[in-house]
């Protein structure tokens, strides 16, 4: 699973091109007995099973001699903080990093000693780490210099901007009875920028209001914020009186 993704896309020609490494570890490898065990029973009783931390211990300790130094170690889980770009950022400044993909009910408490972050993709059950991992390595890998052909594409991401982005179109102009809107084929260089910004503003206010209290906007973006959300309270007047019968 985790070999054949890696060989794809944006992800697959980075480590072509020698810009990121990624090395696969069984932790099968780092067992001693004869089953090659990296599961057990959990103490306490109750069903399912955990991760024995040895193999973990020792594939870590591996990791750690080859690489020469301490990577960031980061355990999937949906107990963890919430996987965000900003994260996926500072991730791509550590020299190594180490994802440890849990399975069955989870590890061994006491591996968390090694862990530096627990994080989670979401609020669902995975049946495995090695997904979120993929997904980490994705959103990493993409703030590592070279590996997104344009610098500029990953600087105006929406999320790193903290706004969702605009809509996009492409030809033909009219699809049906649908038209592509009349702003972005005027040339008008200046009048698209603001719409995109109007849109992208407009989007996340009614989406995810949540991300506006993060977002840094410039004095324009702030002015067509206010405008939207004066227009969006008029809304919310209207069928209020409505309601009420005013
Ligand atoms: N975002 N899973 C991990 C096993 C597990 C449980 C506890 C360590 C501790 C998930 C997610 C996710 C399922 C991956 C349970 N490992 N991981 N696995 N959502 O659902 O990150």
């Amino acid at each position: 699973m985790i070999e054949a993704s890696l060989a794809e896309g944006v992800v697959g020609r980075a480590i072509e091109r020698g810009l990121i490494d990624v090395a696969i570890h069984d932790l099968r490898n780092f067992t001693a007995d004869r089953h090659r065990s990296v599961d057990d029973v959990p103490y306490g009783g109750g069903p399912g099973m955990v991760m024995k931390p040895e193999p973990i211990f020792k594939a870590l300790d591996a990791i750690e001699a080859r690489r020469g130094g301490r990577p960031t170690v980061l355990l999937t889980t949906p107990q963890g903080a919430r996987f965000t770009q900003a994260a996926a950022e500072r991730y791509s400044s550590s020299k190594n990093v180490v994802l440890l993909c849990g399975r069955y009910e989870g590890v061994d408490e006491r591996v968390l000693s090694r862990v530096d972050e627990e994080v989670s993709i979401g609020d669902y059950v995975l049946s495995g780490g090695e997904l979120p991992a993929l997904v980490v390595v994705d959103a990493v890998a993409r703030f590592v210099p070279g590996v997104v052909g344009d610098d500029q594409s990953v600087a105006e991401d929406s999320f790193s901007r903290g706004l969702l982005d605009f809509p996009h179109y492409t030809r033909p102009a009219v699809v049906g009875a649908e038209r592509v809107p009349e702003v972005l084929l005027s040339g008008n260089h200046a009048e698209i920028r603001r719409w995109r910004k109007r849109e992208s503003l407009a989007r996340t206010l009614v989406r995810r209001p949540d991300l506006l209290e993060k977002a840094t906007l410039d004095e324009e973006e702030r002015r067509l914020l206010a405008e939207l959300q004066e227009l969006q309270d008029g809304r919310i007047a209207e069928l209020q009186n409505r309601k009420t019968g005013q």
